[in-house]
């Protein structure tokens, strides 16, 4: 194969919305540029993006796929992403190594939530981004409502390049106002009839035309003043104004295809070959100590490693761009992640499953190696003449999380690491061993993203695993002040053991201090802090401990035994086993003995005191609750809102903003459990929704009710 230089090399990714045919052009495209003799389809699970067999179950992309065509002399590389919110790490991955978004659109729904959320992103990483209207073949196809939505959404930024004669099962033929011709297929696609634009569509094709001349020339002072005098400007110059705007962001073309068909795929290539910015037309990526590196084929060797995979018929393999320098085959490169040397033994150019061997890959491109023995995803490698390293990729917090175990407990070990290896090949899979809740935890975007987890283990590792609800970390506190006493005594055989230990317990309030009097049972009990010491607990919240013992009845020396007992009980509550917090100890009075007392005697009274304590103190439960945010169309808010009712939210607020609502509350982790599966249903998979720790609140009275009824029937057999 070819070596392409940098400024013949254009990275793009194919986005948008689940189903809108990225898979399916990513298709045509690799026909028409000669790299598959047949156009394969996602019905008959032969298309080269989606090669992995869970992809062929699902009947979508999982994983984004790298491909490349050669187009004009020139390299396009793509990366065709799963549209499904739930592997939004893939997208984000793709944007950061690619300088272009095409966005496809599918005529029949216009703009979708899904196609927000990823502007949203593709605007955040200030890229450029292309709008590509497809399935104009189908039955439901709306070409004016599609327009319409992307306006209503991004205004006078959008710029049709394009229009289509007719839609529905009838397209055949579109406008195109940069080229000023009309372009026409016979039923099988592929290569276009150009013919001069009929005279009833011609006023239209002048209007959008001048559209189009006005945007490409307010981008280039130079253009402006050519446009002004001449009152037009030519191809090349549009093409130019048109790149410029294109990077600023301030122009959004659109184009019209039938992918399935493979028609206006060739004319979206030539202007991807065309106008398109080039890797070196685009900001420069920094390293991770802010210095910008170009993509300079002479400078040091620097790749970045955007992926690693195990994959069908290959094994191990890493995905990288090529920062800077050149890379070869027998180059040996020091990994500056992980501080590691690797020898790069084949070097590919990718086309989804197809891997065709390369001798080198310069500054700007993208292409894999397999068996690097310690590299891992957004590791860094260069040749040894700097240090540099790249970690631009930010991913998203967690939306879905389940416990997951072995089926059988002998398979423990090996899924332990079965699980790190995953999280490393994408890092939105995240495993959490809760030592407070006993479980492992994988959190992801979403029921479909970890059920890709599960299938992936149990069809590759063939480990059988088992999910369950996750337990939720709920916590104790108190609600009043309490008083107990309590005498640790043993007098069996040789030594004895002796501790007693009176305390008062009340809630920790942040800026209220110790009272100097309390009264229990009409008895006053004063306070004089000799020592007082305030410990930030792990799981949140605090543990204030006062030593207030007058006249030596217990040594200092046994202060921090007594304080030790405290905590064993604050690691597991006495009402459900949960972590305790924010609670103030006074430990007042007490007694020793002079040969029994010793440590352990006294974090035993200290224990049984507290635990006892916090019973008469007005116990309660405090639950996680989480900032939920959920965009949603206007026309399913209400099932939302119903939704969100059973789940004891608390809506915070509202805001309409094109068709669409946003729905700010506040909902406890207990009810969010199964959420993206009931918004999904709720709303036919068009909203989304993001969600964040906010704080800890008291459980409702019934629900405390039920927990304790738990508990104790979960622990019977302990007492
Ligand atoms: N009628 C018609 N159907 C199309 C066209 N392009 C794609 N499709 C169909 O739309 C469905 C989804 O296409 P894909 O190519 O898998 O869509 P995708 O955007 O890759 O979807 P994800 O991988 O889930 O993000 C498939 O059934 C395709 O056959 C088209 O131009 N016309
Ligand atoms: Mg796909």
């Amino acid at each position: 194969m070819r070596i392409y230089q940098t400024n013949e090399i254009k990275n793009i990714s194919l986005v948008g919305s689940s189903g809108s045919g990225k898979t399916t052009l990513a298709e045509s495209m690799l026909y028409e540029g000669g790299l598959v003799k047949r156009r394969g389809s996602v019905e008959a699970g032969n298309t080269v993006s989606d090669y992995f067999p869970v992809e062929h179950e699902y009947g979508y992309s999982v994983f984004p796929a790298v491909l490349h065509v050669e187009w004009l002399n020139k390299k396009l590389n793509f990366i065709d992403c799963p549209g499904s919110d739930d592997f939004v790490g893939g997208l984000i991955t793709s944007l950061s190594v690619t300088d272009t978004a095409l966005m496809l659109i599918n005529s029949q729904h216009g703009v979708e939530v899904g196609t927000q959320n990823q502007h949203r992103q593709i605007d955040k990483m200030g890229k450029p981004c292309i709008f590509v209207i497809n399935q104009l073949d189908h039955e439901k196809a709306d070409y004016e409502n599609s327009i319409e939505s992307l306006k209503e959404n991004y205004g006078g930024k959008i710029i049709p390049i394009q229009f289509p004669l007719s839609v529905g099962p009838s397209f055949n033929a579109l406008v195109d106002v940069l080229l000023m011709k009309m372009y026409q297929w016979k039923p099988e696609g592929g290569v276009p009839e150009i013919l001069p634009i009929p005279e009833e569509y011609m006023q239209k094709a002048k209007d959008m035309h001048n559209v189009l001349i006005e945007a490409a020339a307010e981008h280039d002072e130079g253009l402006m003043d050519k446009y002004f005098s001449e009152g037009s400007l030519n191809e090349d110059e549009m093409r130019l104004g048109i790149r410029k705007g294109l990077i600023t962001q301030d122009i959004l073309p659109v184009f019209c295809v039938c992918a399935g068909r493979d028609m206006g795929v060739r004319r979206l290539m030539e202007f991807l070959g065309n106008v398109v910015p080039f890797v070196s037309d685009m900001p420069y990526p920094q390293t991770t100590e802010g210095i910008k590196v170009a993509p300079d084929k002479n400078a040091p060797t620097n790749i970045y490693v955007f992926k690693t995979s195990v994959e069908p018929h290959i094994g191990e393999i890493s995905y990288f761009k090529v920062m800077s320098g050149t890379v070869k085959e027998s180059d040996d490169l020091f990994n500056t992640t992980r501080n590691s040397k690797e020898r790069i033994n084949q070097l590919f150019s990718v086309a989804g499953q197809t891997k065709e061997k390369v001798e080198e890959l310069v500054a700007g491109d993208i292409g894999a190696t397999v068996k690097l023995k310690n590299t891992r995803t957004a590791n860094t490698l260069n040749n040894g003449t700097s240090e540099q390293q790249f970690n631009f990729i930010q991913y998203p917090d967690w939306k879905y999380r389940r416990a997951i175990k072995a089926v059988n407990a002998s398979d423990d070990a090996k899924l332990g690491e079965i699980l790190n290896r995953m999280h490393e090949e994408d890092p939105t899979w995240t495993i959490e061993y809760s030592k407070e809740l006993k479980q492992t935890l994988v959190l992801g975007q979403g029921e479909f993203h970890l059920k890709t987890l599960k299938w992936r283990i149990e069809n590759n590792d063939k480990i059988p695993v088992s999910f369950s609800d996750p337990k939720i970390p709920y916590r104790e506190t108190i609600r009043k002040a309490a008083r107990a006493d309590y005498r640790h005594k043993k007098q069996s055989g040789g030594a004895g053991q002796f501790g007693e230990v009176h305390l008062i317990i009340e809630p920790l309030i942040e800026g209220e201090a110790a009272k100097d009097v309390y009264k229990f049972n009409g008895q006053e009990f004063k306070i004089s802090v000799r020592d007082k010491q305030i410990t930030p607990l792990e799981w949140g919240g605090k543990l204030e401990f006062i030593n207030s013992i007058v006249g030596g009845s217990i040594d200092a020396r046994f202060l921090p035994a007594i304080q030790k007992g405290i905590m064993d009980c604050m690691e597991q509550g006495p009402l459900t086993g949960s972590y305790a917090r924010d609670v103030r100890v006074i430990v007042y009075d007490g007694k020793m003995h002079p040969v029994d007392s010793n440590e352990i005697s006294f974090r035993l009274a200290g224990r049984h005191a507290f635990s006892e304590a916090f019973k008469n103190a007005g116990p309660k439960i405090l639950e996680p609750v989480y900032d939920v945010e959920i965009t949603v169309p206007s026309a399913r808010m209400g099932d939302v809102i119903g939704d969100l009712q059973g789940r004891r939210a608390v809506i915070m607020g509202m805001e309409s903003e094109k068709n669409m609502e946003k729905i700010n509350a506040k909902v406890p982790l207990k009810e969010m459990n199964n959420y993206s599966i009931a918004l999904s249903s709720n709303t036919g998979g068009r909203a989304s929704f993001n969600m964040k720790f906010s704080n800890y609140e008291l459980v409702p009275a019934e629900v405390q009710e039920t927990l304790l009824k738990d508990y104790a029937e979960t622990h019977k057999d302990e007492d």
